[in-house]
């Protein structure tokens, strides 16, 4: 089959194709001037590299770019503030609106894109001087400061309790534990036994997972295992909370 579009003969040679906002559109000549600032995303406080797309229909003026912020609990520093392509640091974790403004002539579009800024380890550790190192347990209740970080509890308030909890729900044994959003620089994976103390990771697909709560910088995860208690041997399960380096 070929199929020719007699406004835009090219359109078949790389680079003569566009993004396109909306379909119906011609190969190669953009309709109307849009900008994209990037899908949402979670990041460290530390920075996020932002990528913004503009499709500009041929023969417009120059284009030039501005990042800005829209909503904001903390300070944010664009690196470069006037490219499309720049990096975004935050002073503290939070939900930040950030706002690319894009400019041809007169024409002035703009697009907002969500970043879930949380800490790492290091700017945790230093949020809260004088606690130690991450090994540490500073107010003593058992949890590693690696894993109050990680769980999203405070280093100075003695937490009670498992940070997980194993329920029995329909024959199906569950775990469910608060921890900070991906892309922090953390990893939480389930572990199983059917002979203690040997555990080992469960494979994918074992446990099915379901987000119960999100506020933006933690959420509460339920997984729940796909063998049928009773089915087997007896089962334990357990949570395990690695550094990411
Ligand atoms: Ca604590």
């Amino acid at each position: 089959m070929t199929v020719v579009d007699p406004a835009s003969p090219n359109y078949h040679t790389r680079g003569n194709w566009m993004a396109s906002s909306r379909t119906g559109g011609t190969p190669g000549s953009a309709d109307h001037f849009a900008v994209f600032a990037g899908r949402d995303t979670g990041a460290l406080v530390s920075g996020v590299s932002l990528t913004g797309l503009s499709d500009v229909p041929s023969g417009s003026a120059a284009v030039t770019f501005a990042w800005s912020k829209t909503s904001s609990p903390g300070i944010v520093t664009f690196t470069p503030a006037d490219a499309d392509a720049a990096t975004a640091a935050f002073s503290q974790p939070g939900v930040y609106i950030l706002k690319l403004t894009a400019t041809s002539g007169a024409s002035q579009v703009s697009d907002e894109v969500t970043v879930h800024a949380n800490h790492s380890p290091v700017s945790w550790l230093a949020a809260h001087p004088g606690i130690g190192g991450l090994t540490d347990d500073f107010d003593g209740d058992g949890r590693s400061h690696l894993l109050e970080y990680a769980l999203g509890t405070g280093p100075s308030v003695a937490d009670a309790g498992s940070p997980a909890t194993a329920a029995w729900e329909n024959g199906h044994l569950t775990l469910a534990w608060k921890r900070l959003r991906p892309q922090a620089a953390v990893s939480y994976t389930v572990q199983v036994s059917s002979d203690l103390p040997l555990f080992r990771d469960a494979s994918a697909g074992e446990f099915t997972e379901t987000i119960l709560t999100d506020d933006g910088l933690t959420q509460t995860v339920k997984a729940t295992d796909t063998i049928i208690a009773g089915a087997q041997g007896k089962r334990f399960v357990r949570l395990k909370i690695t550094a990411v380096p």
